[in-house]
């Protein structure tokens, strides 16, 4: 942990995030919404397939140990260009089939719970290299958005053109992440700063580097991902 780990930060600063009513939703850490009203608390269940996916976390990844991290293994992987995001102006725009669009700025990002993870990265031409990740899990971000009802994919466009789709359930696996730390220090712009996706649970080309907006859909688009028009494979698990 660095000395100004998001962990240490207040409740209040959930307040800097736009699209949050002035009745103030709380979030609780059990998967459900809270209400705080005059009467009392009042717990609002969220869609059942939303529920079930945070009721009943799938299964962890084993990890590895820090010792292990391969400092010089991960590859630069870029196809296009390495785009230049400005940290101060920069939102992370949530939106599509959502009660509550977001745009987030980096504070309040960095003011969710944070996670730190070591996992294997491969990449499908032949490399992989031990990583560790540490950022905002994605299903809290996909929790405070309030997906509607029948919401079964996710969207993620980078600033650099590339575009990814994810099943929902992928998405809300807790080894998901939303990374801004790589090895223990603020992510290098030429692995995705400000934010990036890192999973163990997809190769590598799901893991969009640059992310800059989120969108929710109930249907998958014609576009499906940059690799993936290009016919690789949509899941890509691992
Ligand atoms: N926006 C964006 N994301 C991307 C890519 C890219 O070119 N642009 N390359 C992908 C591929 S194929 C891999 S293996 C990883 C590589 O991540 P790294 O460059 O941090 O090693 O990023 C993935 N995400
Ligand atoms: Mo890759």
């Amino acid at each position: 942990m660095t000395p100004d780990s998001p962990q240490s930060s207040s409740r209040r600063s959930f307040l800097r995030i736009a699209g949050m009513t002035g009745a103030g939703w709380l979030l609780g850490t059990s998967g459900l919404t809270l209400l705080e009203n005059p009467v009392g608390k009042i717990f609002m269940p969220l869609n059942d397939r939303l529920d079930a996916l945070l009721l009943n976390p799938q299964k962890n990844v084993p990890e590895f140990p820090v010792s292990a991290i391969e400092p010089d293994a991960l590859i630069v992987n870029t196809f296009r260009f390495t785009p230049t995001i400005d940290a101060e102006t920069f939102r992370l725009v949530v939106g599509g089939e959502v009660q509550n669009p977001l745009q987030l700025d980096l504070p309040s990002v960095k003011s969710l719970p944070f996670t730190s993870m070591v996992i294997r990265h491969v990449c499908v031409e032949g490399w992989a290299a031990i990583v560790q990740w540490g950022g905002v899990p994605m299903r809290e971000i996909i929790r405070l958005a309030q997906p509607k009802n029948g919401v079964r994919y996710v969207y993620f466009e980078s600033a650099d053109g590339y575009y990814e789709s994810w099943d929902l359930a992928s998405v809300m696996h807790p080894q998901t992440l939303l990374a801004y730390q790589k090895n223990g220090e603020p992510l290098p712009v030429e692995n995705g700063a400000p934010l990036r996706l890192a999973a163990p649970i997809k190769l590598g080309y799901k893991q969009s580097k640059w992310v800059t907006r989120i969108m929710l859909t109930s249907q998958l688009l014609p576009r499906l991902g940059y690799w993936e028009d290009q016919g690789y494979e949509w899941f890509a698990g691992l």
